[in-house]
């Protein structure tokens, strides 16, 4: 067993910020010290098996992404990421757990389902791993399975409001789920947006020529969001379940969240990195044309980008602060331009929905820090801390403290990280692109321990295939 000493750091947890040094012993924190401290009259640097000098850094808990679809097959295709390429670009970016969706859909049987999740992911992850369940079909079998699943570590069930004939529930069955979910405890996880509307705008759309992949983003208005998450909060109250919101990118969706909130409902909210950073202008590029040219493809995801003239980036950070949003994931959905995206010349409709970024939202989300928009602490619980506790992996996971596991990321804020494909720049993602090619970032993660072993360091993998373990989690730390 590794005894490694990170000294002379800084340790940011989501109660605060100290100077302290942390032992690891084995997998697991052993204490958290005094600068210099000695432990029963032994020196600990000398005592050690390892020292990492974090002078000048920030020692954090490593990150939680709570929303990942590795080699998910969507939009005719799999995601592009595998467990393997997408959990090691995690750990570069400096996560140390994911949380992957295993989906069923229509008359599958989830238990199957969950079997073959498992079997894609044990043996081939860099980083610890848990799973969410998606129900595509809600009926008597799936309910029962979901206590099953329970008892498995998967606490939390995803249906959509959107992709009619794909993932869609109506409202009936969302709300036999969701009583299901008041029963067991389980968390009722939504992706809302009103697939109806959406479907006969794009058809509209593409009636008129329209085809470009900006429309990806007109013919997904923020009133079929907040419209969704308003019908998804009233089947939360009327039956008790627990609601969390995914990917929320409307301003009016988050004021649909904060009101459940104010009335005292157990509703939360998920944003993720592109709805802080990037526009749906954004996706119209360099293109000369008025609607953009087929690069805006490397946006689409849903929900989609919204216009920078709205205010939605704007509300997003603040909710940040004010807590109306509670964490941020990255929904990492990740597909090439080669043969993937390019399904959709011609058509937008056809794009595979998504965007990758498991490798960047620590980054990403540190720029908050930078510019004055969240504190230390905050990066660290919107990223880690409330992740791990929303589904039911604290105290082992989200926080620097003894027992926990020894996920530690030591994070430089004096770095810097060139994110984008090529020379020089960070991208370990299986993608021919990248969503946040030429993002340059104040901060960089040095090293990354996971469960004590450093797997990353200034820039290189230390890590093997089948170091991440699956974590069987507990029902949500946030319901009384
Ligand atoms: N949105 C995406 O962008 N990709 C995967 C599924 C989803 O809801
Ligand atoms: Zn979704
Ligand atoms: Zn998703
Ligand atoms: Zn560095």
């Amino acid at each position: 067993m590794t005894t490694t000493l990170i000294a002379n750091g800084t340790v940011v947890n989501a109660t605060g910020t100290g100077a302290a040094d942390v032992l690891i012993d084995g997998e697991t924190i052993a204490a958290v010290l005094a600068p210099g401290s000695t432990l029963l009259g032994h020196d600990l640097a000398g005592s050690v098996d390892a020292v990492i000098d974090a002078a000048g850094k920030y020692v954090i808990p490593g990150g939680v992404d709570a929303h990942t679809h590795m080699e998910m097959p969507f939009g005719g295709t799999n995601a592009s990421d595998t467990f393997e390429t997408g959990t090691r670009a995690a750990a570069f970016g400096g996560t140390t757990s994911i949380v992957d969706f295993v989906v069923q859909y229509p008359e599958q049987s989830i238990l199957e389902q969950y079997h073959l999740w498992h079997e894609k992911a044990a043996g081939n992850c860099a980083v610890d791993y848990g799973f969410h369940q998606i129900l595509s079909d809600v009926q008597d079998a799936s309910l029962t399975a979901m206590d099953e699943l329970i008892a498995e570590g998967v606490t939390s069930f995803k249906l959509f409001m959107a992709y009619k004939g794909v993932f869609l529930s109506d409202d009936g069955q969302i709300l036999r789920a969701f009583q299901k979910g008041a029963d067991n405890g389980a968390m009722m996880m939504m992706h809302a947006e009103n697939g109806a509307m959406i479907d006969v705008l794009v058809q509209q759309a593409l009636a008129e020529g329209k085809t470009t992949p900006y429309f990806h983003g007109t013919t997904r208005p923020w009133q079929a969001e907040e419209e969704a998450t308003h019908r998804a909060i009233m089947i939360a109250d009327l039956t008790g379940a627990p609601l969390y919101v995914v990917h929320v990118s409307a301003k009016q969706a988050v004021a649909q969240i904060a009101a459940a909130r104010d009335r005292g409902l157990n509703v939360f909210g998920e944003t993720c990195p592109q709805y802080l950073h990037l526009s749906l202008e954004d996706q119209l590029g360099a293109s000369s044309e008025e609607w953009g040219d087929f690069e805006g493809a490397k946006w689409v995801c849903s929900t989609p980008l919204r216009s920078k003239h709205e205010g939605h980036q704007q509300r997003m950070w603040q909710s940040l602060r004010t807590n109306d949003i509670q964490m941020v994931s990255t929904d990492h959905c990740p597909f090439c331009m080669k043969d993937q995206k390019e399904m959709g010349i011609g058509d937008f409709s056809k794009i595979p929905n998504g965007i990758g970024s498991v490798e960047h939202r620590v980054d990403l989300m540190y720029q908050g820090v930078v510019t004055g928009q969240i504190t230390l602490p905050r990066w660290v619980e919107l990223t880690s801390t409330t992740p791990a506790r929303m589904f039911g992996m604290y105290g082992k996971k989200g926080v620097i403290q003894p027992g926990a596991d020894g996920d530690v990321v030591v994070y430089d804020p004096d770095g810097h990280t060139s994110i984008g494909v090529g020379e020089g720049r960070t991208h370990h993602m299986n993608m021919d692109y990248s969503a946040w090619e030429g993002f340059e970032i104040d901060g960089h993660v040095d090293t990354v321990l996971s469960r004590g072993k450093v797997v990353v360091d200034g820039g290189r993998y230390l890590g093997a295939r089948g170091d991440g373990r699956y974590i069987k989690r507990g029902l949500s730390q946030y319901l009384v």
